[in-house]
């Protein structure tokens, strides 16, 4: 639609139809897992990636969830996971002997578009949208007072009070009637019943930071060095150059009812949330440029945390870089 990088879900060659595209021409990798669909009737899409996808049950072989687009307007999550994708799927049919490794001992899960609706939502009509597409007000039309933000839905400290998610249903911050009410948010608990995921990597924009859980703790003692420098392999670098690791509330914000919350209190799923640069120039917030260096810069500087994760998911209790 007239950009250089940035792809809607629903136009032809979009995300979408890439993610048919990648099964069908990797039938030997590639499962494409149909999780649930949107108020739209959009579909919610996973694929996973093993060796011998198709024959081999879920949940089998240690997994990692790369999730991203939670919130539409963050399309940069978007696109650094989908070169992700590319870049597993490249190396398989390449013969990239470390990828290839990390195929055949794991299931690596990937959500692209987490929240289909909201996404094609800011191509279409409003670029800063961020919830879902829920008709809070049942009057038929997209409007200010309707969604629900995907990241507040998870029954994981649901409504624990009003800073960390919003009971008005006009808020970005709007929680929705109940935990787990939205289609986006079942679809994503499905994963963790079928799959094994060792760790969760939960991308949205912006910030450079490495938030990780408990995003409603606020003040707690966390052993933010040893965990979160260690996948670095530098106890002076962070896992992801120029991003603070630290817990969210203390970055950012407190948070509830929030996804890698639910992954980790849940699940026993390590999680992080990545919040990705914003490009350049600065200030551009969540409209990260149409500028394909820059989109693979971004996409370059996540790339070896991300490995490194599907490294240590084997054994999480002791993180290899
Ligand atoms: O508010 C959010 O959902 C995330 N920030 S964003 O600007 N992308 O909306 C941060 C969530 C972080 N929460 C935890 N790590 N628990
Ligand atoms: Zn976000």
């Amino acid at each position: 639609e007239g950009y250089t990088v940035w792809r809607s879900w629903d136009e032809p060659g979009g995300i979408r139809d890439e993610l048919y595209r990648l099964a069908k021409q990797n039938p030997q990798l590639v499962k494409l897992e149909v999780l649930g669909h949107t108020y739209e009737g959009r579909e919610i899409i996973a694929l996973k990636l093993t060796q011998g996808a198709r024959g081999q049950a879920d949940g089998t072989r240690p997994g990692v969830l790369y999730s991203s687009t939670q919130h539409a307007r963050e399309w940069i999550s978007t696109e650094v996971n989908r070169r992700l994708l590319n870049y597993y799927i490249d190396g398989w049919r390449t013969n990239d002997k470390e990828i290839k490794d990390l195929l055949k001992n794991n299931e690596l899960w990937f959500v692209l578009v987490a929240n289909p609706d909201g996404y094609q939502y800011t191509f279409d009509t409003e670029r800063l949208w961020r919830k879902n597409l829920r008709d809070n007000d049942n009057d038929g039309q997209v409007t200010r007072a309707d969604g629900v933000d995907p990241n507040r839905n998870y029954p994981e400290h649901f409504g624990w009070d009003e800073e960390g998610s919003s009971s008005q249903s006009s808020s970005d911050t709007y929680r929705g009637p109940s935990a787990g009410s939205e289609p986006e948010t079942q679809a994503m608990m499905s994963l963790f019943d079928r799959a094994d995921l060792s760790f969760q990597v939960n991308y949205h924009s912006f910030g450079q930071w490495l938030l990780y859980a408990e995003g409603w703790q606020t003040g707690t003692p966390t052993a933010d060095d040893p965990i979160y420098y260690a996948l670095s392999g530098n106890r002076d670098e962070p896992a992801i150059p120029d991003f603070e690791p630290g817990l969210s509330s203390d970055v950012l914000y407190v948070t509830n009812g929030e996804t890698t919350d639910f992954a980790h209190s849940q699940e026993g799923t390590l999680a992080w949330t990545p919040e990705l640069g914003e490009g350049l120039p600065a200030g551009g917030g969540f409209v990260f440029p149409d500028d394909e260096a820059q989109v693979q810069a971004e996409f370059e500087r996540a790339l070896p945390f991300a490995l490194d994760v599907a490294k240590s998911a084997a054994d999480p209790a002791n993180p290899v870089s």
